[in-house]
């Protein structure tokens, strides 16, 4: 009998180093090891309430996406000693067929395609820009370079343009370098996370067009024109891209952000990070039931679901983890006004390879929670106790101390060579709201 399959497509997306390479393979560890009965997602288990469970990867056939290679990167956790995954920056999915029994005897199993798509998040913060003009979007992207010695000879430059400047392509090249050279610096220096365009970081497939030569500049003279011109078309062509069948058509979102650097790194790392995280919670709020459709659309009606998880949750001990959940809430609550009652967002702490075991620590005659794990290279395993999470954005007082020792842990030994899944905190209860109701 033919049974029909149902597709669900969830994009997993935070900014570079986030920990999206290493969620996939968990998630790809994990639901391969369940589907061979093995109690590793145990909130999925309790969703399925003893039905059966079978799961395959979906074969590539004649796909477009390249195929995330959970192979390769399950090997380098299970070696010995284990690795992190390689870096990767290429868009990939991963692809598994799910048979879901029914509780009803006789009846066939449920057929469900669970798509996972590794999806930059530099492109996310495209979003934000597509409900600005030109003008709009070059005053808050000027304004946020001010501080930044890094800018500095981008906004020389863009100071010092006449205000007639002509249409002319060594002006919009010469500005358009400056401004990549300082995202990028920006970027890498200072890790800074609210970066506009993100194709200027992250580039699409397939060469550089004319139309992305551009770069924010004030005034309304024929340069400033052409650059408007540039805008809209850079604009025209993510939504473009948002509808098409390879980047569409995302049922579920998965929004990554490394909090706990970002704390680690001080006010003004996370100041921005906070940022760039709100922009792309208020350009993911649903409007589908409001009259005036944004042009946009067509990437939202499908998104029903989204989760903003705080990755590395590893980092500290539970009582933490609460407030880090309750952090990443916060950062990105919308306006109850703007959002739809049909799309669900949860937040959530998640350690997607669980590196440390939690433990109780005196600390000048005081019990702290810390944590214990194996530092890279060292040869045996230590106590980090990381300070408090603030369970809301910090005040001034908070960056005065030093706060939060992020070790570089080293991957728990796997079982199996992970064949027995992934040590984890909360990636069950992750992917039981990402997928449960459709179990
Ligand atoms: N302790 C811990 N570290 C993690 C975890 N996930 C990621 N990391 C660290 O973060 C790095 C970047 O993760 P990766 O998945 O490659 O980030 P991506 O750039 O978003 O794909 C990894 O190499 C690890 O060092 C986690 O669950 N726990
Ligand atoms: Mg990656």
């Amino acid at each position: 009998m033919l049974i029909p399959r149902r597709t669900l497509r969830v994009g997993v997306t935070g900014l570079a180093r986030a920990g999206k390479t290493v969620l996939l393979t968990s998630i790809a560890g994990n639901l391969l090891a369940a589907g061979a009965g093995l109690p590793t997602l145990p909130a999925l288990a309790a969703r399925l309430g003893g039905r059966s469970l079978r799961i395959r990867l979906a074969p590539a056939g004649a796909d477009a996406l390249p195929r995330f290679d959970h192979a390769a990167h399950l090997a380098a956790l299970a070696a010995d000693p284990p690795h992190w995954p390689a870096r990767t920056d290429a868009v990939s999915l991963l692809a598994f067929d799910l048979d879901v029994g029914r509780a009803t005897p006789g009846l066939p199993p449920r057929r469900l395609r669970l798509e996972l798509l590794d999806y930059p998040g530099e492109w996310l913060l495209d979003l934000p820009m597509l409900a600005q003009d030109f003008a709009a979007w070059s005053r808050a992207a000027l304004h946020r370079l001010e501080p930044y010695a890094e800018a500095a000879g981008f906004l020389g430059f863009v100071r010092g343009l006449p205000v007639a400047a002509p249409r002319d392509e060594v002006l919009a090249a010469t500005g358009h370098h400056l401004y990549r050279a300082a995202l990028r610096r920006l970027r890498d220096d200072r890790g800074l996370a609210m970066l506009q365009p993100g194709r200027f970081l992250m580039p699409a497939p397939g060469g550089a067009p004319p139309w992305l030569g551009f770069f924010p500049c004030a005034g309304s003279g024929p340069l400033a024109g052409l650059l408007r011109e540039r805008f809209d078309r850079y604009c025209a062509e993510v939504r473009h891209s948002l509808a098409a069948p390879v980047f569409g058509g995302i049922d579920r979102l998965v929004v990554l952000a490394d909090l706990l650097s970002a704390l680690h790194a001080g006010a003004e790392p996370f100041a921005d990070a906070a940022a760039a995280l709100g922009a792309v919670a208020g350009a993911l709020r649903w409007r589908r039931r409001l009259p005036f459709l944004p042009a946009w659309l067509p990437f939202v009606p499908g998104i029903a679901r989204v989760a903003y998880v705080a990755s590395k949750a590893d980092h500290v001990a539970e009582r933490q983890r609460g407030n880090l959940a309750a952090l990443v809430s916060r950062l990105t609550e919308v306006p109850r006004a703007d959002t739809a009652a049909d799309t669900d967002t949860a937040a959530v702490a998640v350690a997607a390879v669980r590196c440390t075991e939690d433990v109780v620590w005196t600390l000048e005659g005081h019990p702290v929670s810390a944590v214990r794990g194996r530092v890279a290279g060292a040869a045996r395993a230590g106590r980090s106790y990381p300070g408090e999470v603030p369970d809301r954005p910090p005040d001034a007082a908070f960056w005065a101390h030093p706060f939060l020792a992020l070790p570089d842990f080293e991957p728990m030994r796997l079982p199996l060579g992970g064949r027995a899944g992934v040590p984890h905190i909360g990636v069950d209860t992750l992917l039981d709201f990402l997928v449960g109701d459709r179990l």
